[in-house]
């Protein structure tokens, strides 16, 4: 299916691409998380009285009231919030007793095991099911060793990891479990919300968050003591004005955060209903390309559906994940090719694990094949009307594509003996 898309910036053939010298699509730059903005009034509203109360941050009124609406939201006991994810999954970890190895997706941002790393704990990188993108749990245990001190989800996409599997195996093993859950506010798993699983979650509400505070994040907990020390350390270990009883750091959310969290809030199903609207009709415009697959969210769940990702199967479409990406941002799209090379061919863990790879074959395979789309209150169906068809054009004329841009670069790399024999 295809939306009767007129004007400016429609690609109905492969000449009018702009990697091929066409004007690009989009005048204005299309981002993949482009941040939702609330009530604009309400949010000043609330900084305005910030500013009168002088009170900006360190356990603030506002930040006390988000945590408390998280809380209520998710249906967990305690929310602590954080001033990022990157943050609050470093405390969780210390907190936790993380030591030795931890056992997590080398498919994620690279703040998950940068958050281990940093701490000097290995992170042991496992591979994932080629379906759902998450920690396959039948790859888990063959990691474990008797260093291994946890382990750390990823609910990748905002789509939840095998938690029942998952509890089985850290039961066993007796391993704690910590998730990260950046991209799974708002999420439920079999009816119960993301939030209420493993020992603790974490989420980000980093601006390219479908909710954000800005910069934010937060540990959200039904363990008591655990709570407790998460709080404690999130403020150097304070218990008293001049009391410390544990190491600690600066993990606090300011009150300019949480009065954006607050005020997200309130269009936090306006958002959702947005995303929805966008997902569906990216699924319906792509859904018969051969070769393209857009990663799907069960609807029977809560679902924030804050990453439009496609899978893109060179074999059949004839075009290269990284060529469809090409031909996007040269139009003004700025697609992403989220998780690529996977954190296990970064900076430190590259060197430390030259070899990891062999044990990744899945996560290897996916990392070539997803791109992201922009979606968003940002995105009009205009918008992602023209997107759809510039990936339609360009997938199903890849080869004449790719024959162009060769016959191109060959005519540009012979320019100068073409010049030098005139
Ligand atoms: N775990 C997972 C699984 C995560 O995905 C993340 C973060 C974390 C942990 C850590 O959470 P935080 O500590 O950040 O709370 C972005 C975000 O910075 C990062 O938060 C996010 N994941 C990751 C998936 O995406 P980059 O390096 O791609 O950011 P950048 O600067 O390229 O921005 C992305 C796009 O958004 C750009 O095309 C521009 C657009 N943008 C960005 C910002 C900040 C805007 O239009 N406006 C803005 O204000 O990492």
């Amino acid at each position: 299916m295809s939306t009767n898309l007129n004007g400016k910036g429609i690609k109905n053939s492969i000449a009018e691409l702009a990697i091929l010298g066409g004007s690009p699509a989009f005048d204005k730059t299309l981002h993949v998380g482009r941040p939702n903005i609330g009530n604009r009034q309400r949010f000043l509203e609330r900084v305005n009285d910030m500013l009168d109360r002088r009170w900006l941050t360190n356990n603030g009124p506002y930040v006390q009231e988000f945590e408390r609406s998280v809380a209520d939201l998710v249906g967990a006991k305690h929310c602590i919030a954080m001033c990022n994810a990157t943050v609050a999954l470093e405390i969780a970890i210390r907190s936790l007793g993380f030591t030795g190895e931890v056992i997590v997706p080398s498919m994620t941002f690279v703040a998950t095991a940068h958050a281990l790393q940093w701490q000097e704990i290995t992170p042991v990188f496992c591979d994932i099911d080629p379906v759902t993108h998450n920690l396959d749990p039948r790859r888990i245990e063959q990691m474990i060793t008797p260093r291994t001190t946890g382990i750390i989800g990823v609910h990748l996409w905002g789509r939840p990891c095998d938690l029942e599997a998952i509890a089985e195996i850290a039961q066993r093993h007796n391993l704690k479990v910590l998730y990260d859950a950046a991209h799974a506010f708002g999420c439920s798993y079999r009816g119960r919300m993301i939030g209420n699983f493993g020992d603790a979650e974490v989420f980000s509400f980093h601006a390219t968050k479908f909710f954000n505070t800005l910069e934010g994040g937060a540990v959200v907990t039904n363990n008591d003591e655990l709570a407790t020390k998460i709080r404690l350390m999130k403020n150097f270990g304070f218990v008293d004005y001049d009391e410390v009883i544990y190491i600690g750091m600066n993990g606090k959310m300011n009150e300019v955060s949480a009065a954006m969290g607050l005020t997200s809030l309130e269009s936090l199903e306006e958002i959702v209903a947005i995303n929805r609207r966008n997902y569906r009709q990216y699924q319906q415009e792509l859904a018969d390309i051969p070769g393209l697959k857009l990663v799907t969210y069960d609807e029977s769940e809560q679902c924030n559906y804050q990453y439009i990702v496609m899978e893109i199967d060179e074999d059949v479409t004839g075009v290269s994940r990284d060529l469809l990406n090409k031909v996007l941002h040269a139009e003004n799209v700025i697609a992403r090719r989220y998780f690529y090379p996977g954190c296990h061919r970064m900076e430190p863990y590259r060197s430390y694990f030259p070899h990891a790879g062999l044990l990744l074959p899945e996560t290897e395979a996916l990392v070539g094949r997803v791109m992201s789309v922009p979606t968003g209150t940002a995105v009009g169906s205009d918008e992602i009307g023209k997107i759809c068809q510039i990936i339609r054009t360009t997938v199903t004329h890849g080869v004449e594509l790719q024959q162009q841009l060769l016959s191109q670069k060959f005519a540009l790399s012979n320019a100068p003996v073409m010049a030098a024999k005139l």
